[in-house]
């Protein structure tokens, strides 16, 4: 075996990747980030412990939530980047050390909190593959429970990340990843203390969805129901994917006034609900689908091309001399855009001039995609939604938030789409929406028979939409309101999602097209257990439980 990966949804069949990443990553990237991971948990083992005695260091707990976050599935296939960051984590690690002191006589100190490794990339290698990667856990259960809340942790530090660059944060959570990481060096934790770590993480996966709520809505103003135009007008272009609306707001700011018109891909798709991006006049409109769909549509775009998080594929030769990364995203041989020091905007220079080389693009026709229904904009039509739910107009909401992937299993949320009665509502956000949101579902008296709340990174909307209804319906348990789950499920980030939803209280979800490879059996049958989390079966079997017909 060459690697062990599986905290994906595309892990091979449905088990692990062994051999190569299906999403690209060889055994070399694979060890690289286990060794990230694996040095991360060593700077919260002493980070930790500096806790206990009252002392945190911001630039510890920021290099903790960067490293993670390079960690979620297809955010760098560069191994020089991650061997830069594998060294500077020794050295945030001596600066956690050095705040905790030394530990007593007779306390064992692990070997990711002191390990040096050589700074010989193949001998860090060798250490990946022989002792510190997934299967270094010979539990099946126990590394079970330790990879749910490695990527649950992991999708929350995405969200933190997004929101500490736009000034919010909030040491809590912080504190909570040094805890649960430095908990996975334990070798004699009990699956109930990491159950109790999962469920504690899920309050922190809500409380980081809300920071990045906070961070967005302050910045950029609260999103507005709009219809975006998926034409290509004539002028040059630049697209951009990812999650980063920073980084779109700092191009947008350098592009004004030079012909430039810069479009949304994937989940930049909402970036045009805030008011503070989209007067704009040059954010001209969305091109593309899901981020699978990359390597023919970037193809198909001719202009230039920047990725500010994940997902990134291997970029074809057709396109990777126009295409450049930022952040945490990275390819070997794609140019990158630096981060600025003190706190300046990034500089799109590069960016900025290759649109300009590369010309006019070719004006296309299109039609329209309708974002924007995050939780102010639906509270703003709360009234007439809470009439249409009491006079028996709108009889379900189903909540179909989450990722798309590759497998044509995910036509399920397509067809589900397409067969939810009239008197249904689907409320969505993440890159699933790609499925059915081009689809002419209608409306309910006005009401879009589907509210699009915004990326992944939006969730809260959802649960704050649902959390609404149940104090507007005096409902005593939250599970007794008309909503019901279909999660469509990628990479960490859903996990984070999926813990917030299960920590809310949420019973009954629905996940698919498979459950994580990540679950032991063991787990799997406790999560049933515990929350009634359920795999997605078929539309015709599911359908009639989604909209509450029968008892489950
Ligand atoms: Fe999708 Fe990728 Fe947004 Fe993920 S583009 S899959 S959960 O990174 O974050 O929804
Ligand atoms: Fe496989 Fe997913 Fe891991 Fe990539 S991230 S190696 S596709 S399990």
């Amino acid at each position: 075996m060459d690697m062990y990966c599986f905290q994906c949804q595309e892990a091979a069949r449905n088990t692990a990747c062994t051999s190569v990443g299906v999403c690209g990553k060889d055994e070399e990237i694979s060890d690289l980030l286990d060794i990230l991971v694996y040095l991360t948990k060593g700077i919260s083992w002493w980070a930790n412990r500096a806790a206990e005695k009252g002392i945190a260091d911001a630039g510890v707990d920021t290099f903790v939530v960067e490293a993670l976050f390079t960690t979620v599935t297809n955010v760098t296939f560069d191994p020089a980047a991650l061997i830069a960051m594998i060294e500077q984590a020794k050295v945030v690690r001596a600066t956690a050390h050095a705040l905790a002191g030394e530990p007593a006589a007779g306390v064992t100190i692990p070997d990711a909190a002191r390990w040096e490794g050589t700074h010989d990339e193949r001998a860090m290698i060798g250490k990946a593959e022989s002792l510190i990667g997934v299967l270094a856990e010979d539990n099946v259960d126990i590394r079970s429970l330790k990879e749910l809340l490695a990527y649950g942790i992991k999708g929350a530090a995405a969200y933190v990340h997004h929101a500490s660059v736009l000034g919010h944060s909030n040491r809590k959570i912080e504190a909570f990843f040094h805890k649960a990481l430095a908990s996975m060096l334990r070798t004699d934790i009990t699956g109930d203390e990491l159950l109790g770590l999962i469920l504690e993480c899920g309050n922190h996966c809500v409380s980081a969805l809300e920071l990045l709520d906070t961070a967005n809505t302050t910045r950029f103003g609260h999103p507005e129901a709009t219809a975006v135009s998926t034409a290509i007008k004539a002028g040059p272009g630049i697209l951009v994917s990812g999650h980063d609306l920073k980084d779109l707001q700092e191009l947008l700011e350098q592009t004004a006034g030079t012909g430039i018109n810069v479009y949304t891909h994937c989940e930049m798709l909402p970036a045009h609900a805030y008011p503070e991006l989209k007067k704009h006049p040059h954010l001209a409109g969305h091109f593309g689908g899901a981020w699978h769909a990359q390597q023919t549509e970037l193809e198909n775009f001719g202009g230039a091309i920047l990725f500010n998080t994940n997902c990134i594929q291997k970029p074809k030769d057709s396109y990777k001399n126009r295409m450049f990364t930022t952040g945490f995203v990275g390819w070997p041989g794609l140019a990158h855009i630096a981060d600025p020091h003190h706190g300046k905007p990034k500089d799109f220079s590069a960016l900025i001039a290759r649109a300009k080389e590369l010309g006019s693009l070719k004006a296309t026709q299109g039609g329209t995609i309708t974002t924007g229904f995050a939780r102010n904009q639906v509270m703003a039509v709360a009234g007439k939604v809470v009439d249409a739910v009491k006079n028996g107009d709108i009889r379900r909401f189903v909540v179909m938030a989450g990722c798309d992937g590759r497998q044509p299993e995910r036509s399920y949320f397509t067809d589900l789409a397409k067969a939810l009665p009239k008197d249904a509502v689907i409320l969505t956000a993440g890159c699933a929406k790609f499925r059915y949101n081009q689809l002419e579902l209608g409306d309910i008296g006005g009401i879009p028979r589907m509210l699009d709340a915004g990326q992944c990174n939006d969730s809260y909307s959802l649960a704050y939409i649902a959390l609404q209804l149940k104090e507007v319906f005096g409902a005593a348990d939250i599970n007794d309101l008309p909503v019901d789950f279909a999660i469509g499920w990628y990479e960490q980030k859903a996990v984070c999602v999926l813990l917030a939803l299960l920590a809310l209280g949420f019973k009954g979800v629905r996940l698919g097209p498979t459950l994580p490879a990540f679950l032991s059996p063991n787990v799997a049958a406790k999560l049933v257990e515990a929350f009634d989390l359920k795999a997605i079966t078929t539309v015709e079997a599911d359908l009639p439980a989604i909209m509450g017909e029968v008892a489950v």
